[in-house]
Parts: structure tokens; sequence; C-alpha cells
């Protein structure tokens, strides 16, 4: 396959060709073997048990039922609920890692990471209305703790964040009896009434489904997002470099690719560390560059503005500069090739997480008690591979600066000034039609499209229809490669949204950071709900979300998340479902009517864009405006 053909990314591009001229095989070339499984694709297969497996026929779904009489609806939505809840339990997992450190920074067992936001502690106490009257900052983040770890271990009642949930929409959700109770029950009964013979209604696995999604989006990653300000410092705009170009020949280059701040956060001491830039410096090294990829990556990049190589599809092309010294990881999107890859070019690969082991990678495990023992050591494997490369050293020399480190804190001092903030000004706008909608385009990219391409056209298409865009995670990474995430992006908005960006000087793209902080966006959808004048739940509004070239559970967790709080959510690449069966038409369709939102799929751009800005003229219209 030609090269134009499967990526945007020019750093990407030339890698690739270079990875063939070395005979080195990476995910663009095994996609391109791989054809997908069509029945798999369109999820009418089930293996639920093993009187099967079952494969029914999407051409024809009601032509046929499995073996214990599985309808279409039972496989597909049995299929779905099992993505959701795989991806709900990935972003649980990590926000309970961010919980379990946070406890630790507050009871003082763990003293490498401290509390670097105390007014978002107390902002957070007085929300969740925590009596901490008198309490020291270590005491009210014992207490917060205490009342967080509900969202994962409570199995009656509601989420402690359903507290923020705008009124009306959370009437829904009570009324439709799918509030979750906790991260952990949810995840279980998914598991168990997808078993064999148990649940078979598709009404009532997508209920299941809906809680599972909301225990993720408003349980366990949006504690992740707001313990992470709180101990690493809430985001506010910071310029970042992006792509390829930031790797140095001449330095020590590590990167950190994965999704726990804390192992990042610690590398970065470490880089800075003076014995250790010494022993750089003595073996002929510049300095040591520390680069971030994917989630953990855009977090860091938002938050204190490391750099940032690449999104996801880039991971093993990066390698092929042979200018990575190490590659870090700890949890989730880390594909198994990486292993050949940096073998390939002499990189030392560490896994880090004891949940995250890979066959042939290096394994140094990280404990955040003392969590310098494994950073220092992988700074050192590091230092010792830059004094003896032994591979060549090609680095396309591109380099994208951007801004980013938009929070919903941010957007509401940005807008409102330091004496009034607020979301006023960006109701006003979209009130006076300055602004048509908001957009939340986000997630991953995948090599079943040309990556980047459709996140950077579907964005161009929704800024030049004044629809302010905000992003996170591997999309947010291809529109600061393609330019878009500086003010002066402005130029390419539409007249009305272009005025609001000179105005105050920001890019008409606003990135959040990673995939955890789509959080952000519901806090944020929130705040636009409870500012007045947009109607009186997350669905009144006129806004709508995209994940364009998706592939991960994560994502679909998310999708659905984004659908149950009342967002029209589109899909790229495709959807696994069967077009015209009830459970398709459900998603699709119905739970709008319920008071929700509802999925869409397209693989075009400029189709997508005109999906999103017929669902925001019908919101306005709705909303009188
Ligand atoms: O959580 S966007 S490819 S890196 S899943 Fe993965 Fe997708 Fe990237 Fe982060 Ni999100």
């Amino acid at each position: 396959v030609p090269i134009n053909e499967v990526t945007q990314c020019e750093a990407t591009g030339r890698m690739l060709e270079k990875a063939r001229r070395d005979g080195v095989v990476v995910a663009f070339d095994r996609a391109a073997e791989m054809k997908p499984c069509p029945i798999g694709a369109e999820s009418a297969c089930c293996k639920m048990c093993y009187m099967g497996p079952c494969r029914l026929n999407a051409r024809d779904p009601y032509g046929k039922v499995g073996v214990c009489g599985a309808t279409i609806d039972t496989i597909q939505s049995r299929n779905l609920a099992r993505m959701v809840a795989s991806g709900s339990a990935a972003h649980n997992d990590h926000g309970m890692a961010v919980l379990e450190l946070f406890k630790g920074v507050a009871n003082g067992t763990i003293t490498d990471y401290t509390i670097k936001d105390p007014y978002k502690l107390d902002a957070l106490c007085a929300e969740l209305e925590l009596d901490v009257d008198g309490m020291t900052v270590q005491e009210k983040a014992l207490a917060l703790a205490d009342e967080l770890e509900k969202t994962y271990t409570q199995t009656e009642g509601e989420i402690p964040f359903a507290r923020r949930v705008p009124e009306k929409t959370l009437e829904t959700w009570r009324k439709l009896d799918i509030v979750p109770r906790g991260a952990m029950i949810e995840v279980l009964g998914i598991m168990s009434r997808t078993h064999m013979g148990c649940d078979q209604h598709y009404e009532n696995i997508t209920k299941a489904i809906s809680k599972a999604a909301l225990a993720d989006g408003w349980g366990g990653s949006m504690v992740a997002t707001e313990l992470g300000d709180i101990m690493f410092g809430t985001p506010s705009p910071v310029q970042a470099d992006v792509n390829f170009g930031v790797l140095k020949e001449d330095h020590v280059n590590v990167i950190v690719h994965g999704h726990e701040p804390n192992l990042f956060e610690s590398m970065l001491v470490s880089v800075s560390d003076p014995s250790l830039v010494k022993i750089a410096r003595e073996k002929g090294a510049k300095g040591i560059n520390l680069v971030g990829m994917c989630c953990s990556g855009a977090e860091m990049m938002s938050r204190h503005g490391v750099p940032h190589a690449g999104n996801f599809m880039s991971t093993e092309p990066v390698l092929v500069t042979g200018a990575v010294d190490a590659m870090a990881v700890d949890i989730q999107c880390i594909q198994q090739g990486l292993v050949k890859t940096a073998e390939c070019y002499k990189t030392h690969l560490i896994t880090t997480n004891p949940r995250c082991h890979i066959e042939g990678a290096r394994h140094i495990e990280f404990d955040e008690h003392v969590p310098r023992e494994c950073t220092d050591e992988i700074v050192t494997l590091a230092i010792a591979r830059f004094a003896d490369r032994g591979v060549d050293v090609e680095i396309p020399k591109i380099v994208n600066q951007g801004i980013h480190g938009f929070s919903h804190e941010y957007i509401n001092y940005m807008l409102g000034g330091s004496f009034r903030s607020s979301y006023a000004p960006l109701n006003d706008n979209i009130i006076n039609g300055r602004i048509r909608g908001v957009a939340g385009v986000v997630g991953c990219v995948n090599p079943r499209v040309k990556q980047d391409w459709v996140h950077v056209e579907l964005v161009k298409e929704l800024i030049k229809n004044d629809v302010l865009v905000i992003q996170t995670g591997c999309s947010q990474i291809a529109l600061a490669k393609a330019g878009l995430t500086v003010p002066e992006a402005a130029v390419l908005a539409g007249p009305g949204l272009r005025e609001v960006c000179e105005a105050v000087g920001m890019p008409p793209v606003l990135g959040l950071g990673s995939c955890v902080d789509n959080t952000r966006i519901l806090i944020a959808a929130t705040a636009m709900v409870n500012q007045g004048g947009l109607g009186d739940s997350i669905a009144d509004l006129p806004v709508a979300g995209a994940a364009p070239e998706w592939m991960s559970e994560k994502a679909v967790a998310i999708g659905q998340y984004f659908v149950a709080s009342g967002v029209f959510t589109v899909f790229g690449v495709g959807f696994p479902t069967v077009k015209d069966t009830k459970f398709h038409d459900l998603l699709f369709g119905g739970l709008e009517n319920q008071g929700l939102g509802k999925w869409g799929v397209t693989k075009d751009p400029y189709e997508m864009a005109a999906m999103m800005l017929a669902h925001i003229d019908k919101k306005r219209k709705e909303l009188g405006i």
C-alpha cells in the first residue's frame, strides 16, 4: 500500500519508508496483511459458550439464531457490553491507581509527589459537601479520598460525582435506572449477565452498558483527572512542541508511552537529576531529552509542556529513527509489535507496570514508594545505549508548536476573566450565533483509515462552520501536527468563531489532555447547562462528539458515556453492530427518544461534519436560538 495512503503524518510516513528499506514490519503492514473478519466487524458472532462459536448472517440478521437460540440483538448487545466493560475497567483500574497514589501522598507514605493544587482540593471538598472545616491539607485529602473511593467500591446508591450531573440529566438516568452504583459492581454485573443463558433482552443489557460506561466517565476517569490535577497541577495553557523532530540526535532520548502520570512525573525528575545528566555528558551527550507519546504524553504536555512525539500509530515508526535510547511503557495501547521493532533498532523497551508485562521486553517494576529506582535505572540504560547506539540515526526534522492545556477551570477563567470567571461569555456567544456549537473530537488513530486524516478534515470542516472544537488523546496530537492548536489557526474558522478566538487570543481547537481527561468535556458541558440559556440537560445543548479513527474498547466506553450523558456521538471507521436490527436502532435513535443522546457512524469526515452540524442546528432550533 502506498505510504501516502496510510498516513497523513509526514514524519511517520518517512519512517515507514525507512522501515521498508530496513525490512522492518510495523502495524501498518500487519493491517494490510490482516483483513478484518467481516462477521466480527459487525458483531454477528458469539463465543460466550462452547456450543458454538456461532455465526449469524449480517445480511439476513433474523434468518438464523445461535445454538442456544440467541438472536442477533442478544449477541450484539452482549458483545458491545463486554467491550464497554473492558473499556470502563481499563479507565477505572487506572483511576483506582491514581486514588491509591493520592491516599499515599495524603497519609505520608508516598513522598515523591505532593498536593500541588490545594485550591482544587478545597473546591472538590466543597462540591461534594464534605465537612472539612479546620482540617489540614492532608486531612482534607484523606477525607476526599475516602469519599471518592466509593466510585469504585460502592455496591448500592449512586457514585459520588452523580452529584455533579445536571439535575434534569440525573433525573432521566434515575427514571431509566442507569445511575451507576460503583464501577466494580457495574463491570462485574456486565460480565455476569452476559454469561451464557443469562440476560437475553437487548434493552436490559443496554441499561447495564450505560451504567458501566457512566461509571467510567462520571466515575473512574473523572476521579483520575481531578486527583491528577490536585497532585500534579491543574493545566493552564502552555506552549509545547509536537512531532518526531522533538527527538534530538545529540541527546539521550527517553520516551514515555502509556497512560499513568506517576511514571512520567518521576521520569521528569530523573532526566534532570544532575548526577545522571553528568554521566550523560561524560558519554558525549548534550543532555537528556524526555518526550511523551499517546495519552500520558498528552497529559504531561498539557500540564508541563513536555514535548510529544506522536500518537498511537507512530509508536513503532518513532523507533525506526534509531534515535530512541529507551522507551518506557506502563499500561494500555502498548502494541506488542513494539518489542520486535525496538529489537531491530537496539532501543531498550521497558515495561514498568505489574498489569502489563510483554514477552521479550525488559521489565523494571515501578513502585511509587521508591519511583526513582525504576526511572533512574531506565535513564541509566538509555545513557548506555546512547554511548553505543550501533544504528543509523535519521530524525525527520518536523516540529509543530502549539498551545495546549485548556482545563475546564482555565476555559472558565479565559472566557470570563479573573474577576467573573464563568461560562456566560461562551453561552452568550452560542446564543448570539457567533459560535454555532461545541464539538468534542477525540480518540484513537487506526490503521484501517489514513492516520490523522479523518481527524484533521473533520475538525477543519467544523471550525469553518463556527463550531468550537475541544480535544483529547491521539486526536489532539493529530491536530497539533496539522498546526491547528495555535491562535493563528483562527483564520481557518468561520467569521463568528474567528472573532471570538481573536478577541480572546485562543486557538479554535482547544486541547484538554489525555483520554481520561474527556471528563473535562463532561464538566464543561455541565457548566454550560448550569450557566443557563441553553436548556436544562446536557441533551439540550448544541454540542456533538466524534471519535473519527477509534480502535480501542476504551473508546467505546467513552462513546457510550457521552451518549448516555445526552451527546450525539459519531464514530468513524465502522461500528460493531448490524444495521436494521433492533439493538442497532436503539443505539442510533431509541436512546435519544428516552432523553439520552444517540450514536452515529460514517467513515467520511465531511459527512461526519454534516451529521454533527445538523444535530447542532436541530438543538439550536429546539432552544429557539
Ligand atoms: O486512551 S486515544 S489510541 S492512547 S485509546 Fe489509546 Fe486511543 Fe490513543 Fe490513550 Ni485513548
